[in-house]
């Protein structure tokens, strides 16, 4: 039995959508996060030794880190989604499942933060996490221009590691679109596919997904 608990609007609908690229059976368990804290709920923290999101359970396996989450349901599907050695756009795959969470996530996240304390203003540091967020854009951008999806030709579970920052996140962290043509048209793309749209609607019923 597969578990996926779910923090609302937060980096776990990438697992929700995962889930259903890979066809898998999945109870959704879904959590808000603390009205006042915006952080997870006792329960949620309650779930693995970190207590972030996401959270897997399956069998008698917990699992936390999008990563580690991610390897493992691809290796439970035979692969499926994932690249391996034998395939030309391994490296690229590797690089775009990486960036995600490697950099871009967290550009995302510290210039939120460097706002929030700085109060907007002209900071040095905001400067640095606010060009390195232009950046991960720009070569987002420019990868799009080259190749339909972010490992190549084909969709991988590298694009679903990389629409996080393309979409969700710009709730918390606003980005216009308007400059990037190449990310606007592949999440108009991401937006036509049934499992994206399946696994927003559950993860998030209500919450309009930033697509644009
Ligand atoms: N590197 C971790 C980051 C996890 C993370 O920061 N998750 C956020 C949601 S986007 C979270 O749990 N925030 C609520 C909290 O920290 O209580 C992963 O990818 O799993």
């Amino acid at each position: 039995m597969l578990i996926v608990h779910h923090l609302g609007i937060s980096q776990s609908d990438r697992i929700v959508w995962l889930c259903e690229e890979l066809g898998l059976d999945f109870e959704l368990r879904r959590y808000d996060r603390d009205p006042v804290t915006k952080l997870a709920p006792p329960e949620y923290r309650a779930l693995h030794r970190f207590g972030t999101a996401p959270v897997i359970q399956h069998d008698d396996l917990t699992l936390g880190e999008t990563g580690a989450i991610f390897e493992y349901l691809i290796a439970i599907r035979d692969g499926r989604l994932g690249r391996s050695l034998r395939d030309a756009d391994f490296a690229d795959y590797l690089y775009w499942l990486h960036f995600g969470n490697g950099s871009f996530v967290p550009a995302g996240v510290n210039t939120m933060i460097v706002r929030t304390i700085s109060g907007g203003s002209g900071d040095h540091t905001l400067g640095i996490f606010g060009d390195r967020l232009r950046r991960a854009y720009e070569s987002a951008d420019e990868r799009l221009g080259e190749t339909p999806y972010f490992a190549g030709t084909e969709f991988s579970a590298a694009d679903i590691m990389m629409v996080f920052p393309l979409t969700t996140m710009r709730a918390f962290a606003p980005v216009d679109l308007a400059p990037y043509p190449n990310i606007r048209a592949y999440l108009g793309r991401i937006g036509q596919r049934p499992a994206f749209r399946r696994a927003m609607a559950k993860a998030d019923p209500g919450f309009e997904v930033h697509l644009t």
